[in-house]
């Protein structure tokens, strides 16, 4: 079926694990005439978790993308996973809707992902409508969390339906005045709340309305839009995915309410790159130059990469010639795909607003650009940076000679999830994947067993510790050696002073009358800076220090390059001998949302780990965000402590602050014990 942008619906359901999300897309599709019958979550047939690895842990574990016809309009669902772990996955769809349908649990209420994924709306500009789903359990507490909802997000939540006959239907407030009775409030109530946030919006409209006028709703459909998307209105809405109840009532609200692609808040484009960027406008019109942004890439064991795109302006076309980002050479798209699930239809064009796969094209990363003209060379949608990944893993490959098979699943890994980070600290030959928690980096294991076929070791990182110094000091060092034929000579008097930290390091040629002439003091300092890895007391780089080399002697004939890398390298040594040198520590800040109610094991928690508190707030919804200080070396395993002390609610992020001296209790530890690797050394 062929559509036009105005009839595209764009929808993204996110929010706390188990809340009903993809059961609730299920109830969609079914209500929707999409599918013939429901599927099963614990069997695994739903159009949503199709993924054995989904049916083993009875969570979404990548986002889903699927669609429905309904009174016209296209309505393309992404179900998204709930688990505090993937949220980063569930983020990066954020880019291909214009709605986000934020899901709440009746039982439980709002949690702190609900928080989260409600903050991440707000900041992509996207219009929102809550959900609150699984009201066929009859929860007394559901006027609570109208109220809980209202005092977390803000007044401009108001229900868009109501609950009737104890959760076994829902009445419509929105298009009817009055109606039937409700299980709390009234449709008249929540209609008259409703229409006045909504006219006020429209100075004309709320004219005609406080003058006792009669609004018809049809004439409120653009006032209606304008308070979306300004984040005026956030309607809310129940089901229960189970029952049915307030399915039909959700699709009809989706199809005559929620913003089609060109009625939200434009996509944020922008051209340039770095902080030299200029905002674009991208308009929905279908004849203009293509121009399709990569929200997702997945690697299918069968089909191979498979990368989904929202187109935002042209029509894509079966056979076009596209760029992706600034690449020179285009690819022939020669399959394009809807997508239903793990489904994939063949399409010939895809409209401005739509959403499509193609597969197979290993350029097309997630966040890439795809275009048609290189008009669009350069253009890129403005990046909302998420919470860091901070769960480190080292990894190995378990099997010897697997090295380069495991860089290169890592690769296809890293392309699939923008959540992820890989780093390799050469001084530690560690290579670290970090992720957003256990759960997140074990399903990546287990994906790179099954699909990749490269079984992995994992260890605990080490701590990135430095050294430095922190006194200046002298070092001299004279090479000469006489051994027969040519000889070799160099002579080197440099001196070392701290630096503050941060700084980094600084090389300073100071001698005078070319002393030592320039190609020879190139060689002076590719000494020094082979000293700068191996450090002066336990091993680790040093930094924050400033070599200044005053003076030096050559030689007529025997002055050589290895001369002076030698006298560079020696003289730096018994300079940093005598400065003084410490062990450094990282210093991170944790941003800790929790319960209010763990605050104080938490603080004390924090402390024990010779960690500070920096603040401390409470958040409506009995949530608390305590900003703490501590060293990284203490709180690597902060995920597991976090999770006990708040029965799993608890989140963190993580970011590197600063390097301070260690506790004298460590740097005693790490310069023992690189003395007694160095002996060991010496004694092979
Ligand atoms: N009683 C009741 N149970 C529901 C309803 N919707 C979902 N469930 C159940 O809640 C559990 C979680 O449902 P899912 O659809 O997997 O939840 P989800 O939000 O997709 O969870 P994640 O994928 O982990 O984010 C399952 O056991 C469902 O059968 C509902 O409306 N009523
Ligand atoms: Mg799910």
């Amino acid at each position: 079926m062929s559509h036009a942008t105005a009839d595209i619906r764009n929808i993204a359901l996110l929010g706390q694990a188990a809340s009903g999300k993809t059961l609730l897309t299920e109830a969609l599709l079914f209500k929707g005439g999409a599918i013939r019958a429901m599927g099963e979550l614990s069997r695994g047939t739903t159009v949503c978790d199709h993924d054995p690895l989904e049916k083993e842990y009875q969570h979404s574990l990548d986002s889903a993308i699927c669609h429905l016809d309904h009174q016209g309009k296209r309505i393309n669902l992404i179900d998204t996973p709930g688990y505090p772990d993937l949220l980063g996955r569930s983020l990066s769809v954020l880019p291909a809707v214009e709605t986000a349908a934020i899901v709440i649990n009746a039982q439980s209420g709002i949690e702190i992902s609900t928080r989260r994924v409600m903050d991440a709306a707000v900041k992509r500009g996207l219009d929102r409508v809550v959900i609150v789903n699984k009201i066929d359990l009859n929860v007394p507490g559901l006027p609570e969390i109208v109220e809980q909802l209202r005092a977390a997000f803000g007044a401009e939540c108001l229900p868009i339906n109501l609950p009737a006959e104890g959760g076994k239907k829902v009445v419509d407030c929105f298009f009817s005045r009055e109606g039937a009775a409700t299980d709390f409030s009234s449709v008249a109530e929540a209609h008259q709340k409703i229409i006045e946030q909504v006219v006020e919006v429209d100075e004309p409209l709320l004219e005609r309305y406080l003058g006792g006028e009669e609004v018809p709703e049809e004439a409120l459909h653009d006032a209606f839009e304008k308070a979306l998307r300004e984040g005026h209105l956030v309607p809310i809405c129940f089901t229960s995915a189970t029952t049915g109840a307030g399915v039909a009532e959700l699709l009809d609200l989706i199809a005559r309410l929620m913003p089609n692609p060109t009625e939200a808040n434009p996509p944020a484009f922008v051209k340039g790159e770095g902080d030299d960027v200029e905002p674009v406008q991208v308009s929905c019109d279908p004849g203009k130059h293509v121009l399709a942004h990569v929200f997702k890439v997945s690697l299918d064991p069968y089909v191979g990469r498979i990368a989904m795109m929202r187109v935002h302006q042209g029509t894509l076309r079966t056979g076009a010639q596209l760029f992706v980002g600034d690449a020179r050479k285009a690819f022939k798209a020669a399959h394009v795909f809807a997508v239903q699930g793990k489904t994939m239809q063949e399409v010939s064009a895809v409209v401005p607003g739509d959403l499509c796969a193609i597969t197979k094209v290993d350029d097309l990363v997630y966040d890439a650009v795809v275009h048609d003209s290189h008009d669009e060379d350069h253009h890129h949608l403005r990046r909302q940076p998420g919470a860091p990944p901070m769960l480190g893993l080292a990894i190995t490959p378990a099997r010897h000679g697997d090295e380069q098979k495991l860089a290169d699943a890592m690769h296809k890994l890293l392309a699939e999830d923008s959540s992820l980070r890989l780093e390799h600290v050469p001084a530690l030959n560690e290579t670290v994947l970090y992720g957003m928690g256990d759960l997140h980096l074990k399903v990546l294991i287990e994906r790179m067993k099954r699909v990749h076929n490269v079984e992995v070791k994992t260890h605990v990182p080490s701590v990135p510790f430095r050294e430095t110094i922190t006194r200046a000091a002298d070092g001299h060092h004279r090479h000469k050696k006489q051994t027969g034929g040519a000889g070799q000579f160099g002579e080197v008097f440099l001196r070392v002073k701290p630096l503050p930290r941060g700084s980094g390091f600084e090389f300073d040629d100071d001698t005078v009358g070319g002393s030592i002439p320039a190609q020879l003091m190139s060689a002076v300092e590719k000494g020094v800076r082979q000293v700068l890895d191996g450090g002066a007391i336990a091993g680790f780089p040093l930094q924050d220090v400033r070599v200044e080399v005053y003076d030096g002697k050559t030689h007529p004939v025997d002055s050589k390059e290895v001369a002076f890398v030698s006298a560079g390298k020696k003289a730096f040594l018994d300079a940093i001998t005598k400065a003084h040198a410490i062990v450094l520590e990282p210093i991170v800040n944790l941003t800790i949302t929790a319960p209010a109610n763990s605050i104080g094991s938490i603080t004390a928690d924090v402390i024990g780990m010779r960690g500070a508190i920096k603040d401390q707030s409470v958040l409506p919804g009995n949530l608390a965000v305590i900003e703490a200080r501590a060293p990284l070396s203490e709180v690597r395993d902060y995920h597991q402590k976090l999770k006990a002390h708040t029965a799993g609610e608890g989140v963190y992020t993580m970011e590197f602050s600063h390097y301070e001296p260690a506790a004298p209790r460590v740097q005693q530890e790490l310069v023992g014990r690189h003395a007694k690797r160095q002996q060991q050394v010496e004694v092979e």
